[in-house]
């Protein structure tokens, strides 16, 4: 009776094992990235992504600034000054962490951003091409599992050093599946009229990883495993 009643749990757990392993593999729209919980609810799903191919940590709500907590637009629903996002990113908390930023353009040697298309080196040039797989100018939109990413400019930190009088082209900003421009990095005026969204992104890795469905299918082979081993030791 205790056999089978083992052998019934383990029937059960190989099953399960198998739907999960499916279930993930349909389930990879991000190359990369790692899920990350800042508000200690995993079942609400993640607030955060982690990139360890540059040692940094997306917010995945690409326009929290413009959003209320209800999902609805805010003010100037997120759009703003280069000048204002900088102070909005400087003052944010999310987390437990005070140390958001906005992206850099900066390649990843540090040198100077390149303009155009298929500019990968930078932060956002990484997420855009690399984690979600977008391709340049492509109309399809890939956002992966961040939220309210929108179809415009972002700013980022990064200055252009000459940028003349009146601080014009002060920043560079990827624009992302905006116009004909999706995935194109250029420098605009600090101040450009229409403004531009910002994301925020820190260096380094958030406290708790959300198990991937893979590492929870991984942890029942392991128990099912264990106890095969125990059933073959009591036959
Ligand atoms: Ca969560
Ligand atoms: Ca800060």
């Amino acid at each position: 009776m205790h056999s089978f009643m083992t052998l019934k749990v383990l029937n059960a757990l190989v099953f399960l094992s198998t739907l999960t392993l499916v279930g993930a593999a349909h389930a990879g729209p991000m190359v990369g990235l790692q899920a990350r919980d800042l508000d200690g609810n995993v079942d609400n799903g993640p607030e955060a992504f982690y990139d360890p191919a540059l040692n940094i940590t997306w917010l995945a709500d690409a326009n929290v600034r413009g959003r209320t907590p209800e999902g609805t637009y805010n003010g100037m629903g997120g759009l703003s000054s280069w000048y204002s996002a900088m102070e909005w990113v400087a003052n944010l908390q999310v987390g437990g962490f005070d140390d958001w930023r906005l992206p850099s353009a900066l390649n990843r040697d540090g040198s100077a951003p390149c303009t155009g298309f298929s500019c990968t080196s930078g932060e956002m040039g990484q997420l855009y091409y690399v984690s979600l797989g977008n391709a340049f100018q492509s109309t399809e939109r890939k956002v992966g599992g961040f939220v309210h990413l929108e179809t415009y400019l972002y700013w980022t930190s990064t200055s252009v050093p000459d940028s003349g009088a009146y601080d014009r082209k002060r920043v560079f900003s990827p624009n992302l599946y905006g116009n004909g421009y999706n995935g194109h990095q250029d420098s605009y005026p600090g101040f450009i009229s229409t403004g531009a969204y910002a994301m925020a992104v820190r260096d380094g890795d958030v406290a708790s990883p959300v198990p991937e469905p893979q590492t929870l299918a991984l942890t029942l082979i392991g128990l099912t495993g264990v106890l095969l081993a125990r059933r073959r030791r009591v036959l």
